[in-house]
């Protein structure tokens, strides 16, 4: 029987708006369940993505990485069961992408069909560390990035995703989130970055940067993107053009999520 794919987007949007949530909304944690699904993708050998639904497998599931995710993935169970046709690993991507239509974000290009492994084999299940480790530099998002065969300009425009949500000391061991608006959807990610001054936190965690009303955050991944030559202007274009970095986002998280997707290639 086919997924009623209209129902489903109203069941989701309907879940989003959550008071016992961070900032009463699960949208920016369901972006990053998609993310994470989809970014272990290598297209050396074709391994890894969204497809499979493999997180819910070791050593996916207990990969540092992804600590968090598997409340992403509980909350969204109900509409598994009461769409029992629609694949875990489609329903995880729509999720990120009506999630961040929701928060007034733009329209990302999702295509169905993906399926879900019951009993992967080993091999079927992506490795950890696959997914971008927060301490490190710009020589390290490439490598990342490129391996899921991404441009510097897609990494800019994705990396424009952490203007939702937060960091939480429990599951990356980071703290704050990167805008005063993380359940909405914009350029101001960039906009900080350009005209704040962010220094090192002082604390016992992990290094990372405030602003200078030391609630917002970021990453030393966030701050290589001033710091690097070539991700600087890119990120400068996007503060100065909230539209340009829509279509541009749009297009890139379209790509991420048919990384490694088993069926005749989507039309993006
Ligand atoms: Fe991210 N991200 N991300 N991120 N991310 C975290 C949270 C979110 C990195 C590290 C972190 C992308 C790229 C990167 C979101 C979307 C995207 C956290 C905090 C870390 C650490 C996790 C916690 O403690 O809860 C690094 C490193 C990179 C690249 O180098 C990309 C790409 C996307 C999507 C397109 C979203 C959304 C969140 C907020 C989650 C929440 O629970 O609020």
């Amino acid at each position: 029987m086919a997924v009623n794919w209209f129902a489903l987007e109203n069941d989701i949007k309907a879940i989003l708006k959550n008071p016992q949530w961070d900032d009463g909304h699960i949208g920016p944690v369901l972006v990053r369940l998609a993310w994470h699904a989809s970014g272990t993708y290598s297209k050396k050998d074709n391994t890894g993505g969204s497809d499979g639904a493999t997180m819910r497998f070791n050593p996916e599931s207990s990969d540092g990485a992804n600590a968090g995710l598997e409340k992403a993935r509980a909350m969204l169970e109900p509409l598994k069961q009461k769409h029992p046709n629609v694949s875990r690993a489609d329903l995880w991507t729509l999720a990120g992408v009506v999630a961040i239509e929701a928060m007034q974000g733009p329209r990302t290009p999702w295509y169905p069909g993906r399926t879900d492994k019951e009993k992967p084999k080993t091999a079927e299940i992506p490795p950890n560390g696959r997914l971008p480790d927060a301490s490190q530099g710009s020589s390290h998002i490439r490598d990342v990035f490129y391996r899921m065969g991404f441009n510097d300009r897609d990494i800019v425009a994705l990396s424009g995703a952490h203007t939702l949500g937060r960091c939480h000391t429990d599951r990356s061991g980071y703290t704050g989130p990167w805008t005063n608006t993380p359940t909405r959807f914009s350029n101001q990610y960039f906009k900080l970055l350009v005209n704040e001054t962010w220094t090192k936190k002082e604390w016992n965690g992990p290094l990372q940067y405030e602003d200078s009303s030391k609630e917002l955050m970021m990453l030393p991944t966030d701050m290589a993107l001033i710091w690097d030559a070539k991700f600087k202007p890119i990120v400068e274009e996007y503060a100065a053009d909230k539209e340009l970095f829509f279509k541009d986002f749009a297009a890139a998280f379209g790509k991420l999520l048919e990384l490694g997707v088993k069926r005749p290639a989507a039309k993006l």
